[in-house]
C-alpha cells in the first residue's frame, strides 16, 4: 500500500514537472466579466487576470457590438491583473470583445481575446439567480422558525393541561 501511494506521488510529480517550461509565459487565468458570460449592464471596467505577473507594454481594446471601441485606453496594471477603463456612456447591448497584448515576465509578449455579452436588462440572468437563491433559504429558515414556533406552543398547551388536570 504505502509503496502504491510512493508511486502515485512519484507519478504526479512527474507528470507536474514535464509540462513546466510550456507554463513559462503568461496565460489569460479569467476575465471580469467573464468570458462567454452575459451580464445584465455593461461595467465601467473590464478586468483580466494571468497566470503569473505581467508588464507594461499593455494593450486592451474593449469593442462593442457595433464594432465601436469603448474602452478609454486608460489600462492599470497590478500585478497579475490588468484593468481597463470603459467608456462613460450607454455603448448598447450585445456582443463586447476584449483584445489583449501584455508582455510576460519571461519576456514573451502574449495575446489573445475573450468576449462577454450585454443582455441590456438591468437585473439580468446573474442577478435574477443570486436574487432566487437568496429567497428560499429566507423561507426555510421561516419555515423552521414557525415550526418551533409552533413545537413551543403545543408543548405549552401540553404543560398547561397537566397542570390543569
Ligand atoms: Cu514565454
Amino acid at each position: 500500500m504505502r509503496l502504491l501511494l510512493g508511486a502515485l506521488v512519484a507519478l504526479c510529480l512527474l507528470v507536474l514537472a514535464v509540462p513546466a517550461p510550456a507554463w513559462a509565459h503568461a496565460t489569460l487565468v479569467s476575465a471580469d466579466p467573464a468570458a462567454g458570460s452575459t451580464v445584465g449592464a455593461r461595467p465601467d471596467a473590464v478586468t483580466l487576470r494571468f497566470s503569473e505577473p505581467v508588464a507594461p507594454p499593455v494593450d486592451v481594446v474593449v469593442t462593442g457590438p457595433t464594432g465601436q471601441r469603448v474602452s478609454v485606453g486608460r489600462t492599470t496594471v497590478f500585478g497579475d491583473r490588468v484593468t481597463e477603463r470603459l467608456l462613460d456612456e450607454d455603448t448598447g447591448s450585445g456582443e463586447y470583445s476584449i483584445a489583449y497584448q501584455v508582455l510576460s515576465d519571461d519576456g514573451h509578449v502574449v495575446n489573445g481575446s475573450t468576449s462577454f455579452t450585454v443582455s441590456g436588462h438591468e437585473g439580468g440572468p446573474l442577478t435574477a439567480q443570486t436574487g432566487g437563491g437568496a429567497r428560499p433559504s429566507v423561507l426555510v429558515a421561516g419555515l423552521a422558525f414557525l415550526l418551533l414556533l409552533m413545537v413551543a406552543v403545543t408543548g405549552a398547551a401540553r404543560v398547561a393541561e397537566a397542570v390543569h388536570d
